[in-house]
C-alpha cells in the first residue's frame, strides 16, 4: 500500500465528513455538528482501514491501468462506506459484548457523556452510508446494485450476530450445542460478507461487472473471511491487547469461539467438566482456568496447523480462477491477513 494512496484515502474522509455535517436535509446547530464530528472521528477512521483501502486496490487491479482522479475519489468513497459500515457494527457490537476497549481506546459507549446515545449513533452511522451513496452514486447505472449489496450484507451480518448472541443466552448456556458447523455458520454471516466479500463486490460493480457472474470469487472470499474470524477468535485469547487494541471477552461472554469448539473436541471428560464449570463466567479465576486448559491442550499449536492448512487451501483455490487480475485481487487480500497479529 503506497502512503500516497493512504493519504488520498484520508483526504476523502474529510470531504465526506464535511458533506455529512453540512447535510442540507438537517439544520445542524453547533452542538449537533460537533457531536457528529466527534463521533465520526472517534469511530470511523481509527482502524487498519484494510476493508476500505482494498476497494481502491481491487479496482486498480481490475482496471489494469492508471485510475482517473474521479475514479480514485469514487473508489475511496465506496471504501469509506465500508469503513462506516464497520464503525456502525463495532459501536453496537461493543455494547452487546460488554467490551471495554477498541482500537486502543475505550469503547464509544463507555465514554461517560455517551452511554446509550451510542445506540442512536449506530443508527446515524448506518444512515450516513445511504447518504454518501446517494450523493455520489445516484446517477450511476450500478446505483441500485450498490444499495442492494449494502442491504444484503447488512442483513447477513445482523443474522450472524443474532446467532452469535442467542447461543449465549443466560439460562440456556449449553456447551454441548457448540460445534465447528455452528461456529462456521456464525462467522460466515457475522464477519465474512462484510469484511471480505463487500469490498471486492464494490470494486466489481464499479468496474461494470454483474455480481451473479462472480460466484467463485464470492466463495473464496467467504472462506477467507471465515479464516479471518478464526484468527479474531484466536487473538481474543492469545493476542496482545496493546497490539490488537482490544481486551478479549469471549470466554466471559460464553461465545461460540473457534477455541472453545476445538477445546471441546480435544478434551477428556474431566477437562470438559472444567469447561462446563468455568466457561462463560465473569470472575478472573474462572477465565484463568479456561486459559490454562487451552494451554494444556496446545491450542496455539492446533491453531498454527489450521492456519497453515487453510492458507494452502486458499492459495490452491485462488489459482483455479481463470482471470489473472482476479487472482491478484484475491492473493493481495490473503497476504494482508496471513499470520496477522492484529
Ligand atoms: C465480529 O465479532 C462481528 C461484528 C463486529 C459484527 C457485528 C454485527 C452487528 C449487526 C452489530 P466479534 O464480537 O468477535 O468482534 P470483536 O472481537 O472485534 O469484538
Ligand atoms: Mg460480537
Ligand atoms: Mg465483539
Ligand atoms: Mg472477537
Amino acid at each position: 500500500m503506497s502512503s500516497d494512496l493512504k493519504s488520498k484515502f484520508l483526504q476523502v474522509y474529510e470531504v465526506l465528513k464535511s458533506e455529512l455535517i453540512h447535510d442540507p436535509s438537517f439544520e445542524f446547530d453547533d452542538d449537533s455538528r460537533q457531536w457528529v464530528e466527534r463521533m465520526l472521528d472517534y469511530n470511523v477512521p481509527g482502524g487498519k482501514l484494510n476493508r476500505g483501502l482494498s476497494v481502491v486496490d481491487s479496482y486498480k487491479l481490475l482496471k489494469g491501468e492508471e485510475l482517473t482522479e474521479d475514479e480514485v475519489f469514487l473508489a475511496c468513497a465506496l471504501g469509506w462506506c465500508i469503513e462506516w459500515l464497520q464503525a456502525y457494527f463495532l459501536v453496537l457490537d461493543d455494547i452487546m459484548d460488554e467490551s471495554h476497549t477498541r482500537r486502543g481506546q475505550p469503547c464509544w459507549f463507555r465514554l461517560p457523556k455517551v452511554g446509550m446515545i451510542a445506540v442512536n449513533d449506530g443508527v446515524v452511522l448506518r444512515n450516513h452510508i445511504s447518504r454518501i451513496l446517494k450523493k455520489h452514486f445516484r446517477s450511476k447505472t450500478y446505483y441500485v446494485d450498490l444499495l442492494d449489496l449494502f442491504n444484503e450484507v447488512e442483513f447477513q451480518t445482523a443474522s450472524g450476530q443474532m446467532i452469535d448472541l442467542i447461543t449465549t443466552l443466560v439460562g440456556e448456556k449449553d456447551l454441548s450445542k457448540y460445534s465447528l458447523s455452528i461456529h462456521r455458520r456464525i462467522v460466515q454471516y457475522k464477519t465474512a460478507y462484510y469484511s471480505f466479500y463487500i469490498p471486492v463486490a464494490c470494486a466489481l460493480l464499479m468496474f461494470g461487472e454483474n455480481l451473479d457472474d462472480h460466484v467463485q470469487v464470492k466463495d473464496v472470499l467467504v472462506e477467507m473471511g471465515t479464516y479471518f474470524q478464526v484468527q479474531d477468535d484466536y487473538l481474543d485469547c492469545f493476542g496482545a491487547p496493546e497490539v490488537i487494541g482490544k481486551i478479549g471477552t469471549d470466554i466471559e461472554d460464553f461465545k461460540c469461539s473457534w477455541l472453545v469448539v476445538k477445546a471441546l473436541e480435544l478434551s477428556n471428560e474431566e477437562q470438559k467438566k472444567l469447561l462446563n464449570e468455568n466457561y462463560g463466567r465473569k470472575d478472573p479465576g474462572s477465565v484463568a482456568k479456561v486459559k490454562e486448559l487451552y494451554n494444556s491442550l496446545n491450542l496455539q499449536g492446533v491453531f498454527e496447523e489450521y492456519e497453515n492448512k487453510t492458507y494452502e487451501k486458499l492459495v490452491k483455490s485462488i489459482e483455479t480462477h481463470p482471470s489473472k487480475p482476479v487472482q491478484a485481487v484475491l492473493k493481495s487480500f490473503l497476504a494482508k491477513i496471513y499470520k496477522r497479529q492484529k
